[in-house]
């Protein structure tokens, strides 16, 4: 593959849309790429983009305040305010690239590791924090944002926003839907399932799997034979595969699924192939599993450096663009850590609430065994006390 110099490009900036331009490289169409490591622009066959100077330094202010917000969040676990933090450190891009494809009609089903994808919702951040705090069990209204709860049973939202999408087309509604799920996910039985009825039913949803290389301690080599995105032609719908730490291209690829869902043409598999930088929650240690080697070979491209890279090259963004984000960076992350150890404990009891509509003879049992075991806490020097009572 070649690439075109930059060097001999002179920095311009205006505001003109920075897509099309003639001359540019062209990438391996196996793997759809616009924006290389080294920050350069190369050209796709399928998929291009076309955007201008603001819109790009848009999508970088999205990566670098999602990875702030993100690292805020790891250490915030690490002083014992969260239980637990799944990192979405290296998938930057596959995010935010997908998220920013998104009409807000479009419905999302992620899994626990969207906190991108959230943020192009429009989901404050501090509401995702509140399930992995324990208060609550999720934190937000999913129909206020059109972004579902964050799903742990792996795989099982891939059904959920098949259906949704059905729905969808049996409404007339040209919306579409986008399941976000990870490699080792793609072993589950739900996701097999959700793409034999999305593409009997010409469902208008896109598979959207990152594939950060891991589940886990378990690599994708023990979880497929081909590459994920062939999948989808066995099942009779397109499959493609994009680098995941290519914002341009990941906006791109999502654009066009999400255009092909609307005209009623059925689901697309999206296999973002990108990298999960750190650990796959902040209760797992990858040093146990997975070489240091590896981990830097990544780091190296870096989806967020690669984009700067090119702002910088093209003259796109000044040094006051970066130093103001730098500030707004930690603006964010005070405010995070400030609505976190703001956040009220919940009534011990109110985990048995909104279980059934009209009650339960077990879910009443064990509430009973929950408030004695509650009641054998009180003493009487902690006041009195009680089930109940306290939080
Ligand atoms: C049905 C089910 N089985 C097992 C688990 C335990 N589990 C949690 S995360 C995970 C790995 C998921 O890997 P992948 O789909 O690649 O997503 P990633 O975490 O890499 O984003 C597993 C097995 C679970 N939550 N649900
Ligand atoms: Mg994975």
């Amino acid at each position: 593959m070649t690439v075109e110099s930059t060097a001999a490009r002179k920095p311009r900036r205006s505001s003109k849309r920075t897509g099309s331009s003639a001359g540019k490289a062209v990438a391996d169409p196996q793997l759809v790429q616009l924006l290389t490591p080294e920050g350069q622009r190369v050209e796709h066959p399928d998929y291009d983009v076309d955007l201008t100077p603001e819109e790009l330094r848009g999508l970088y202010r999205d990566m670098v305040l999602t990875r702030r917000f993100d690292a805020e969040a790891t250490a915030l676990q690490r002083q014992g305010e969260l239980g637990l933090w799944a990192s979405l450190l290296g998938q930057e891009a596959a995010q935010i690239g997908s998220g920013r494809a998104l009409r807000d009609d479009d419905y999302v089903f992620p899994t626990y590791r969207e906190h991108g994808v959230a943020w192009c919702r429009g989901v404050d951040p501090t509401n995702l924090l509140g399930m992995f705090r324990g208060v609550n069990h999720g934190g937000w209204d999913p129909n206020s944002n059109n972004f579902h709860l964050y799903t742990i049973v792996i795989g099982s939202q891939t059904l959920h926003a098949t259906g949704y999408a059905m729905g969808v087309a049996k409404d007339g509604a040209d919306s579409a839907v986008i399941a976000y799920f990870g490699d080792g996910a793609s072993s589950q039985g739900d996701v097999a399932e959700s793409f034999t009825f999305s593409a009997v039913y010409n469902a208008p949803v896109v598979f959207f799997c990152q594939n950060n290389q891991w589940a886990i301690s378990e690599p994708t080599e023990k979880q497929t034979r081909v590459p994920l995105y062939q999948r989808a032609q066995g099942y009779g719908f397109p499959g493609v595969r994009v680098d995941g730490n290519d914002v341009l291209a990941c906006l791109a690829v999502t654009r066009s699924a999400l255009e092909r869902a609307r005209r009623g043409e059925g689901p697309t598999l999206v296999e973002a192939f990108t990298y999960r930088m750190g650990a796959h929650t902040t209760s797992d240690d990858p040093t146990k599993y997975r070489a240091d080697e590896e981990r830097e070979a990544w780091e190296a491209k870096d989806p967020i450096l690669r984009l700067k890279t090119y702002l910088e090259n093209e003259g796109h963004a000044d040094e006051a663009f970066f130093t103001s984000l730098e500030e707004e960076s930690e603006t964010l992350g005070k405010r995070v850590r400030e609505a976190v150890r703001a956040m009220p404990d919940p009534d011990r009891m109110a985990i048995f609430e909104n279980i059934y509509a009209d009650g339960h003879a077990l879910v009443d049992e064990e509430r009973a065994q929950f408030a004695a075991y509650q009641a054998s806490f009180a003493t009487e020097s902690d006041g009195g006390f009680a089930a109940g009572e306290g939080k």
